[in-house]
Parts: structure tokens; sequence; C-alpha cells
């Protein structure tokens, strides 16, 4: 069993400042707006972070101890930590885990090898999530890992190398049918470029967009339903990664005609990389009905790496759940932690400490923005903000009947503006109130 004693995490309203490892606001099954809380939140953990990462960083080896480790990359290993993995969703329940391919099994020395070994550890999760109930929220492949996909996967500069990405591209397909996967990410790891003058950007561009086509039509051809998500990030590990936030990725959607294949997988520690507010791409996204999943996690602003710390500020998952719930559910897509444990924060203990305070600052904010919408009060202050857009001229501008004669006729007959005051402050003095 792991952890030794440590039990399944429960709900405690009224548990003291100290205690850390209960829930003091995610209580799975109370309704919320008409949903259950495990319905609006659909919280996943990240196999990635939670049970390969053991604290490197480019500076330092692991510091982290797993009691399942044996320090090999053999399939025994792989199984093991996959049994402890099962264990740990069960005791935290969560109903979701994401992974990608590599992160389950050792890479072979050809195709045929790394695939038969990920068969046998697809095997033994679809056996896992059969007995615990817990499901594939999304898979995905990792191709930038592997020193092939130096210069990126589908924007590489040897087809050979997309060629490969494809061919495994073509089994993480397979594995998201064979365990039910609801969606499938694709995050542009090495996707991007270093210089401009060893770089061709339209045919990187063209190379991607040409193999997004090859992952539809296979998509189609095995009958998968799950959906297809892009993860936008700025920078890292390439100086200007091509998935730069959401608006370029859907512009780049929209050039190619992509659009109705996808939607967005919202990372906002991604987000604060390009320099907007956390929750940007989250607003950005859903405003054109492109929201699918959020990477729930967080940078520290002032380091402007992408450092996956487990979020726990109110503010912001109040901010990301009134987007969610105003858009009426995430689902197919969750809230999957994307985030990691300090590399200081060595005990098992903190890892389910890590989730449970994650899970709870989300559960607050889903409070928080239940409070926010059903009062309507925000709401009502931009709606009086906007109002001259509802009659007159306003109106006419918006539905693109007016003219530029017609808005010059305006003018001369009603005279110059007066806009209102923004009153931000009084905004912001509101939210507070609900935080
Ligand atoms: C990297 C990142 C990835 C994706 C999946 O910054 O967020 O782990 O979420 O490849
Ligand atoms: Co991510």
């Amino acid at each position: 069993m792991y952890p030794p004693g440590i039990g399944k995490v429960e709900y405690k309203p009224d548990a003291s400042a100290s205690e850390t490892l209960v829930f003091r606001h995610y209580d799975s099954q109370q309704e919320i707006l008409g949903k259950t809380m495990e319905d609006w939140l659909r919280f996943s953990v990240c196999y990635w972070h939670s049970f390969r990462g053991l604290g490197s960083d480019p500076f330092g080896s692991g510091t982290i101890k797993r009691p399942w480790e044996d320090d090999t990359d053999s399939l025994n290993n792989a199984k093991r930590r996959l049994r402890a993995a099962f264990e740990f969703f069960s005791k935290l329940g969560n109903k979701y885990w994401t992974f990608h391919d590599r992160d389950l099994a050792p890479e072979g020395e050809t195709l045929a090898e790394t695939n038969s070994n990920l068969d046998e550890v697809i095997d033994l999760a679809a056996g896992l999530q059969k007995k615990t109930g817990v499901k594939l929220l999304w898979a995905t492949c990792n191709l930038f890992s592997h020193p092939r996909y130096m210069h990126g996967a589908g924007t590489s500069c040897d087809a050979h190398v997309t060629a490969f990405a494809a061919a495994q591209l073509k089994k993480g397909l397979e594995v998201a049918v064979r365990l039910g996967a609801e969606n499938f990410v694709f995050w542009g790891g090495r996707e991007g470029y270093h210089s401009l003058l060893n770089t061709d950007v339209k045919a990187d561009l063209d190379h991607l967009a040409a193999f997004y086509n090859m992952a539809i039509a296979y998509k189609e051809k095995i009958g998968f339903k799950g959906q297809f998500l892009i993860e936008p990030k700025a920078k890292e590990p390439t100086r200007h990664q091509y998935d730069f936030d959401a608006q370029t990725v859907m512009s780049f959607l929209h050039q190619y005609g992509l659009t109705k294949h996808f939607k967005l997988n919202i990372e906002p520690n991604h987000t604060t990389l390009a320099g907007h507010p956390y929750e940007h791409d989250v607003i950005f996204s859903s405003a054109y009905g492109m929201l699918g999943s959020v990477d729930a996690n967080t940078g520290s602003p002032d380091l402007g790496w992408d450092t996956d710390q487990f979020p726990m500020d109110i503010r912001s998952c109040t901010m990301v759940m009134r987007t969610v719930v105003e858009q009426g559910g995430i689902a197919p897509g969750g809230l999957n932690f994307d985030a990691k444990v300090r590399r200081e924060s060595t005990e098992l203990r903190d890892l389910f400490i890590a989730h449970a305070g994650a899970m709870d600052s989300f559960a607050r904010g889903l409070k928080n923005a239940a409070n926010i919408i059903s009062e309507g009060v925000l709401q009502k202050s931009l709606n009086t903000r906007y109002l001259s857009w509802n009659s007159g001229t306003g109106a006419r501008i918006a539905s693109g009947e007016a003219t530029l004669e017609e808005c010059e006729k305006f003018i001369m007959e009603c005279g110059n503006p007066n806009p209102a005051s923004g009153r931000q402050e009084h905004f912001e003095a509101m939210f507070n109130h609900y935080i």
C-alpha cells in the first residue's frame, strides 16, 4: 500500500489551519448551480509530474525518493509505479488522469519495440481504470524529449523526423481509443524557433497543419470520439513557440481551415509566460467557444519560467471558474493538475497535500464564481458600461448596417462623445467582496 499511513482524503469543513490533508471546501457531491462540484471541476492528476518527476531541474538531479521506484527504467518498475498511481487516485478521489505515451513505458531501440512495451503497460492501465473507475481525461504523445526531436516534430526541418512523429502519433491515437480518452492533447513541445536565420517559418507552419490533417484523418478512420486540444505556450523550450497564446492558435487554426477539429487546453502558467494575466487565455478562448480544458497550475509571476506550481491562489481560481461556469462547464475537458511539488517538498505527504490544497482552492473558486454569477452585480455593471451598443447608432454599427457616412451624420447632429468613467476600482472592489 502506498503511502503507508495516509488514508482517503476526507471532507472536513471545520478543519484547523494546520490540517492540510483534508478538503475544507471540496465536497464532491455538493450541488452548485445545478451540477455537483465533481462535475463542474473534473479534477485530473497528471502522471508525468506526479509519478515521473523526482525533483530534478537544470541545475541538479532528483531529490525525491518514492517507495515504489527501484531507479530502473524497466517494465516492472513501470507497472509498479502505475499501480501506485491508481492507489493515489483512489485515495485522493480525483476521477481522471492524463499522461504522455513515454511516461508510461520505456522507449525501445525501434518503434516496434517501443510500441510493444507500451502495449504491456496499457493492458495494465485498462484493468486499473476498470477496477477503480478512474478515467482518462486525455492522452498525448511526447514529441519533444528524444534527441530526434531536437528541431521539433511536426515542424522539424527533417521530414524523416516528422514521419517518425506521425508514426508515434498513430499509436498514441490507438492508445487513446483503447483507454477511452475523452480528449487528446497536442502541446507543441519544440515546435518553434531559436533563430530566424535558419528557420523557414511558413514551411514550418504548413507542415504543422499537414501533420494535424493526418491526425484528423486517422482519428476519423479509427473512430476516436475524443476532442482534439491544442495547448498554447509562448516560449520554453524554444525561444518562440508557434502556439504562442490562445489568439495565435485560434488564428492558425482559422488560417488552415482546422477550427472545427480543435479546442484549446489552456495552461495559465503558459499564459503568464506570454506576458498576459493568469486568466487571459481562459477568457479569450472561451469567448470564441474554444475553451476545451485547463492545465490547472501557476507560475511565480516574478520569475518568468514555467515552474508548474500547484494553483493555490483563490483569486485566480475564482476568475477561471467564473468563465467555466459562464460557459456551462468544461466537459469533456477538466482541470488537470499539470503541476509538480517543489523539489524541496520531498515527502509523499507533500504530493497529497499539494493536490488536496489545489482541489480546495478550485472548489472555493467555484463557490465564489457561483455567488458572483447568481448575484449578477458585476455583470450588471458590465452591461451598463456597454449600454450604448444596444440601440441607435451603436446597435447599427454592431450589426454591420451602419456606414461611415451615417456615422458622420450622427456626429454632426449629436456632437462630441462624452464617455463615462471606467470605474475599474469599483469593479475590483466588487470582485474582492466575493473572494
Ligand atoms: C509543458 C506542458 C506539457 C503539456 C503536455 O509545458 O504543459 O506537459 O501539458 O505535453
Ligand atoms: Co500543460
